[in-house]
């Protein structure tokens, strides 16, 4: 096989970024995988090991200043060593984004520089709307177009209520019904896979990314394993992030399954995805509506009408809420702008003669 990073998506911008570290007679790489501390990166030469050093460790203010997977960055040869060292990260494009797990207060860099990331769910007990929503506002803040992938819809008898959930809850990005067994519907989503594109897939534990990277791939790169019986839940079969180039263009990243999408910075992606509500929110009577009580709420008549569920505003509150206190943690400016502005909300409902509560 022939190896080239144009497969691996380097372009003329990438070069143009590159170009001060080739006069330093650096390599340009990306990052394919990442195992602990040990990067494996695609070469001009082929698959190399690459390492960062102590001093980028520990400068580094965040995860987010270490590569990830997807990443362009520029390393040094040793001479007589194949591990690479890591010098420098190029601008990413795209960065996909969580909190990580657990109390920490860190981000987790899922991966960089993806174009478009397929957020996959199950059309049986893992369908879940709210994490939808949640994972569709994560990859909308990545600057990495979503796609909603519907999968096993094979085994699916009524397919047509969740296509019409989903597709309330997904506003302007694509939602397909697929099945990564059959192969039915994988000829739309091939119109997002193309040469030069990075495409990432993910969801939670046993939704079929594996599967589907796998006959995407047309042979089985990866390993994939049943889910239990009975409410369908995965067995974390994939382990660890990993890009992987198609015979016929186009690179594709498959993620080990994720349950929890917590925000960590999600203001536009937020915002776009729930640009129904935000737009209707304008012929609110009042600038300040949170669309609770208060008199001459749009937002209220549009659930009221049935045009707009009940239950997506509740969750925009819910995420809004969230994503608000994560601000706050991390910024503590942001936290007194917050404080600032709910209380003059209150105070603009309080004096409101129908105010009631
Ligand atoms: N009926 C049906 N089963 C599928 C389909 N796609 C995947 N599966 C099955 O679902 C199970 C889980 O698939 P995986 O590909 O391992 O799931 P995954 O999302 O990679 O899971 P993790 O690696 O744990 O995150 C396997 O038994 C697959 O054969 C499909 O379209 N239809
Ligand atoms: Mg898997
Ligand atoms: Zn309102």
């Amino acid at each position: 096989m022939g190896f080239s990073l144009e497969d691996w998506g380097w372009d003329a911008g990438w070069a143009d970024a590159f170009a001060p570290d080739a006069a330093l007679k650096l390599l340009p790489a990306r990052v394919a995988a990442q195992q602990r501390g040990l990067l494996t990166v695609a070469t001009e030469s082929g698959m190399r090991p690459a390492r960062t050093t102590g001093a980028m460790r520990h400068k580094a203010t965040g995860t987010a200043d270490l590569p990830a997977v997807g990443d362009w960055i520029a390393c040094e040869a040793n001479p007589g060593e194949e591990t690479l060292t890591v010098r420098r990260i190029l601008p990413r494009r795209t960065k996909l984004s969580r909190k990580a797990a657990g109390e920490t207060l860190e981000e987790q860099i899922i991966a960089a520089n993806l174009d478009a990331v397929v957020i996959m769910t199950a059309l049986n007990a893992d369908f879940n709307l709210r994490r939808l929503e949640r994972f569709l506002a994560v990859v909308r803040e990545s600057g990495a177009e979503p796609i909603v992938a519907l999968n096993k819809a094979d085994a699916c008898a009524e397919p047509g209520p969740y296509l019409g959930d989903a597709r309330t809850a997904a506003g302007d990005a694509a939602v397909i019904a697929i099945s990564a067994k059959t192969g039915d519907g994988l000829a739309v989503l091939e119109r997002w896979i193309k040469p030069g594109r990075t495409v990432g897939f993910v969801g939670t534990s046993g939704v079929g990314k594996s599967t589907l990277v796998n006959r995407l791939l047309g042979r089985e790169a990866l390993k994939t394993k049943e889910t239990r019986a009975g409410d369908e839940r995965g067995r974390h079969t994939t382990t660890h992030r990993e890009l992987f180039v198609l015979d016929g263009g186009g690179v594709l990243l498959d993620t080990p399954g994720m349950r929890e999408m917590a925000f960590w910075e999600a203001d536009q992606g937020f915002q776009e995805s729930f640009a129904d509500i935000e737009t209707l929110a304008e012929q609110c009577r009042f600038k300040d509506c949170v669309h609770a009580s208060e008199p001459g709420c749009a937002v209220k008549a549009a659930i009221e009408s049935g045009s707009i569920p009940a239950a997506r505003l509740e969750s925009m509150n819910k995420l809004k809420k969230e994503m608000e206190f994560q601000k706050r943690r991390v910024d503590p400016a942001a936290a007194a702008e917050t404080k600032r502005q709910w209380k003059s909300i209150n105070k603009s409902l309080k004096k409101h003669p129908k105010y009631k509560r």
